[in-house]
């Protein structure tokens, strides 16, 4: 059975102690690969591989890093079917989201960001006659960067991409669910041609490998995206390390729809919002909200769209709904779904597990697509993020109600607004606590914009410039000529 190898100092290597662990396909349970398992001891391998790649790195041409960068882009495009393929086997989504998200999601980093090393320039602040001062921004070392199953390649090169770019060396660490897109990535910046050491990728679980990279005084940078509960962790590591830490967090996020919107694109998109991959992407809208007036009409069409959503094997070309990620994530949600039951919530649709599969998936970790109403908005259900295909419905009377209800948790991540009234748009744009609001659409991004959520979502901002200046340190020079 293949063994996914770590990548450190430009060569794959397994654990020194040989340790491994399964990697399952989620869609069938069966064991696909063996995973290095690493710990502390691979971690000091790869920062000190790092550390000594950093001082060429750092000095090799912001234009040669984007070229290697763009070559790293077209290298993921040429390959981008053994890609969806793998991210498909791993995470159970469907193929033809990681071939349509995913991947060309992942080259599209390493371009965005490879321009933004070509064009980015210092500020340059004058004082006639006496100084000139400037902004040099320097790398900041090297950077450790740690990402979650759900998106895995799409959200691991956005995080390196843009440490890469503005000339920090990497050691990442890819989810123990899904580690083999990030093998392929390494053997990709191998055949890319980035000098031994630039990019380390080390495998294992997090409270080994992962802990490891925050506690390590070699790494005074932490860019994380995963769970709060992992978030608050590593933030009490860091913090007496006086660590720069970038956390994106969990979300609960609310899908307010209005009387006055477009009805049928609405529907379109809430169900995008609720469903895609699952449910389990921290953008997903899992809280519908919708105006009263029309409340009624509008959850009978989407449950009807919900109900028709096509499940099955993540493999095929036709599937919608695909497998969660593991047997003990659908244990979860499941628990979840029965919360609600018991806090005398409604089962729309869906609710329970999936066993009408194909015969190679009997064994996998399939559950319905699920709308639940009739929940307390402070209720458990509706507070805390359940990752899941699960959308619960609330109704509101007016702009303030809506208002409330969606600032109502202690998450502030997404938020999606469907109205026709452009000036409540830009209202509530005001109001509502969201680190991202899509107006009339969801998950529509343009990669320079700040990406990231307020509350419980997280700290700091993803994406172009936020991203250029999390991974570097600035220096404000002053040259005095005169007086
Ligand atoms: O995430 P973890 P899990 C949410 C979602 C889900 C819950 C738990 O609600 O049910 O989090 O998911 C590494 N030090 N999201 O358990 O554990 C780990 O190996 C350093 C939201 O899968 O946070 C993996 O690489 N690293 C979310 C990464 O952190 C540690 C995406 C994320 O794993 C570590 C995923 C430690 N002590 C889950 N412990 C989103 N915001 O998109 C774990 N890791």
């Amino acid at each position: 059975m293949e063994l996914l190898k770590h990548l450190i100092a430009g060569e794959q290597v397994g654990s020194h102690d040989g340790a491994t662990l399964d990697n399952i396909e989620p869609a069938t349970g069966a064991v696909v690969s063996q995973i290095a398992a690493g710990g502390a001891r691979e971690v000091a391998q790869a920062v000190e591989a790092a550390e000594r790649a950093f001082d060429g790195w750092r000095t090799t041409s912001s234009d040669e890093r984007a070229r290697l960068l763009e070559r790293l882009a077209d290298l993921i495009e040429q390959n981008l079917e053994r890609l969806a393929r793998a991210e498909s086997i791993d995470t159970g989504k469907p193929i033809s989201l990681a071939r349509r998200v995913d991947i060309p999601r992942s080259a599209a980093n390493f371009r965005s960001f490879a321009a933004f090393a070509r064009t980015t320039a210092s500020a340059a602040h004058a004082m006639p006659g006496q100084a000139l001062g400037y902004t040099l921004r320097k790398p900041r070392g090297v950077a450790g960067c740690i990402s979650p199953w759900n998106l895995p390649l799409y959200l691991f090169t956005w995080k390196i991409a843009p440490a890469l770019a503005t000339g920090n060396t990497v050691v990442a660490k890819p989810s123990e669910m899904s580690p083999t897109t990030a093998t392929m990535l390494g053997e990709l910046s191998i055949e890319a041609g980035f000098p031994p050491g630039v990019l380390n990728i080390v495998h294992g679980l997090g409270p080994a490998a992962g802990q490891a990279i925050v506690e390590h005084p070699g790494v005074p940078t932490i860019s994380f995206t995963g769970g709060t509960a992992t978030g608050s962790r590593i933030a009490s590591t860091c913090a007496p390390m006086f660590k720069r830490i970038g956390l994106e967090l969990g979300g609960k996020n609310p899908f307010i729809v209005f009387g006055d919107a477009d009805i049928d694109r609405a529907i379109d998109t809430a169900v995008r919002a609720g469903f895609t991959n699952q449910g389990q992407i921290c953008l997903c809208g899992s809280r519908l909200l919708v105006e009263r007036s029309i409340a009624r009409a509008f959850v009978e069409r989407f449950v009807d769209r919900v109900a028709q959503l096509k499940v099955g094997d993540p493999l095929d070309d036709a599937t919608q709904h695909g497998s969660l990620i593991s047997e003990q994530h659908l244990g979860k949600v499941e628990a979840a779904v029965n919360e609600a039951r018991a806090l005398g919530g409604r089962v729309l649709v869906g609710g329970s597990r999936i066993t009408d599969l194909p015969p190679r998936c009997a064994g996998g970790a399939f559950f319905a697509p699920t709308v639940i109403d009739g929940l307390d908005p402070a209720c458990s259900v509706e507070q805390s993020e359940i990752f899941g295909p699960v959308v619960t419905v609330q109704a509101f009377a007016d702009e303030a109600e809506a208002v409330s209800l969606a600032n109502g948790t202690p998450y502030g991540l997404a938020c999606s607004l469907f109205t026709g009234d452009l000036g409540r748009a830009h209202r509530l744009a005001e109001a509502l606590d969201f680190g991202i609001l899509w107006v009339n659409c969801w998950m529509l991004r343009d990669l320079r914009t700040p990406f990231g959520g307020m509350k419980q979502s997280g700290l700091g901002r993803e994406g172009g410039e936020e991203a250029m200046r999390f991974f570097t340190e600035p220096t404000s020079v002053c040259i005095q000529y005169d007086g």
